[in-house]
């Protein structure tokens, strides 16, 4: 079982019990995520235990509000709703597989910069994992040494036999340096810095399922971001970024270091003399030349879709949040065309190209991608600019080639009288388009960095502004 980001976006409203069963329920539930949330500060956070012990098993934070301070400091740190409570999307956080390797250590904070001081390092597999063949973690392991090699004049070779820098191995529970691992799921691995001895050495959770592919754990994702922490990087705050924290699953076709990432390990060993494809990047909200690929609500937030990310924007906040559209579903691509929510079923609707995907929560619907022309859009459109669901209505509108269509999602069935052209029917609106959003009787059009307000009820667009602003920049 994968844990995903449990968001709020997703967290059912439960229903109102007041018999005495249920409310034992909640108070063992309370329980247990104060002991989750307690654990998990306590190995990335450096909760001290300043507990004493009151009746009986029952701790108390003698600092008090310690504890939530912890809780601030983790949330800061993921880009959460800052609150200091344990709250449905913090949990979600804190059960997401994830490294080991605490998110604030000491050496995270080193005056002076951990690395080897050699370019050329060895590495040697100790013992091997069950669930791949010894090729295949062979493979893993060399490719995922190559991601840094890349980019830097490190040179890394594989030894048999004696001492290397670099000890992998594979081992579950307590294997022997005292940073015992957890069962299935939560610490996939971890790695010490580098360094003498134990310096470098990379141990994986023999308790995982490693595979190849996206199923379980893929063995060379964890160990690009393992071997990043072996050669001296920290945790990344950048959700693009491979040491950011958090397990999502990318192809190793697909795979490429975020800019920040290839900036931390050249800080330490500088640039390889080769050239390679430039870093991934990672949108910035106060960017002037920002444009969404897509805009669409879902469940009372908004999402703002841009390449692999979407920011999701809670109503009346003026922050947002950044996360990968991975990992929430794992399936979709990036770079989307075009999104919107159906109210009434609750359907969140992506497109790329011809074809689309309905998801519910975070599952994908089964026999989804689906074809466009489904919808009843003609052959000739290879591809939506964007989509508008008015709620009211029960029509989606979608936009291509300076046209519209109208879908009646009640009927099923694309409304007589469509394409339309834009400029006839909406004066002010630019004819090539980004995305579109309904909220209140207003439709919110998105071209390049502008977002154009069309009051329906006047037909006219009454407000243009910069998109920046929207996601707190
Ligand atoms: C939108 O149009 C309605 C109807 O004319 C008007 O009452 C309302 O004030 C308009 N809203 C804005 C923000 O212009
Ligand atoms: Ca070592
Ligand atoms: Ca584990
Ligand atoms: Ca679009
Ligand atoms: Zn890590
Ligand atoms: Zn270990």
């Amino acid at each position: 079982m994968k844990y995903f980001w449990s968001p709020v976006l997703f967290v059912l409203v439960h229903v109102t019990c007041t018999s005495a069963i249920p409310q034992l329920f909640e108070a063992e539930k309370y329980e247990k995520d104060r002991q989750l949330a307690e654990t998990y500060l306590k190995q990335f956070y450096k909760l001290e235990d300043h507990s004493t012990q009151i009746m009986g098993k029952f701790k108390t934070y003698r600092a008090s509000g310690l504890l939530s301070e912890k809780i601030r400091e983790m949330q800061d740190y993921f880009g959460l709703r800052v609150t200091g409570s344990l709250d449905a999307e913090t949990l979600g956080v804190m059960e997401k597989p994830r490294c080991g390797v605490p998110d604030v250590a000491e050496y995270n904070h080193f005056p002076r910069k951990l690395k080897w001081k050699q370019n050329k390092l060895t590495y040697r597999i100790l013992n091997y994992t069950p669930d791949l063949s010894h090729d295949e973690v062979h493979m893993a392991i060399e490719k995922a040494l190559k991601v840094w090699s890349d980019v830097t004049p490190l040179e890394f070779s594989r030894i048999n036999e004696g001492q290397a820098d670099i000890m992998i191995t594979f081992g579950a529970r307590e294997h022997g340096d005292y940073y015992p691992f957890d069962g299935p799921n939560s610490i996939l691995a971890h790695a010490f810095p580098p360094g003498e001895g134990i310096g470098g050495d990379t141990h994986f959770d023999e308790d995982e399922d490693w595979t190849m592919g996206s199923n379980g754990y893929n063995l060379f994702i964890v160990a690009a971001h393992e071997f990043g922490h072996a050669l001296g990087l920290a945790h990344s705050q950048d959700p693009g970024a491979l040491m950011y924290p958090m397990y999502v699953y990318t192809s190793m076709k697909e795979f490429r270091l975020a800019r920040d990432d290839v900036n931390g390990i050249q800080a330490l060993y500088g640039s390889s003399n080769e050239v390679h494809p430039p870093p991934a990047e990672t949108p910035d909200v106060c960017d002037p030349y920002l444009y969404f690929d897509a805009v669409a609500s879902l469940r009372g937030e908004t999402l703002y879709f841009k390449d692999r990310f979407f920011w999701r924007r809670y109503s009346h906040e003026s922050t947002s949040e950044l996360v990968l559209i991975k990992s929430f579903w794992p399936e979709l691509p990036a770079r989307i065309h075009a999104a919107y929510e159906n109210q009434k079923n609750g359907l969140l609707i992506v497109i790329k190209g011809m074809k689309y995907w309905a998801i519910e929560g975070y599952n994908i619907m089964p026999g989804y991608p689906k074809s466009i022309y489904k919808f009843g859009i003609p052959k000739y459109i290879r591809k939506i600019d964007a989509t508008v669901h008015i709620e009211k209505t029960s029509k989606t509108l979608f936009f291509a080639r300076g046209q519209y269509w109208s879908y009646d999602e009640v009927k099923q069935r694309m409304d007589e009288g469509y394409p339309r052209r834009m400029v006839d029917d909406w004066p002010g609106v630019p004819s090539k388009l980004d995305a579109a959003i309904e909220h209140n009787g207003y439709i919110y059009f998105f071209f390049k960095s502008s977002q154009f307000i069309f009051n329906t009820s006047e037909q006219r667009v009454f407000a243009i502004q910069r998109i920046n602003s929207l996601l707190g920049c």
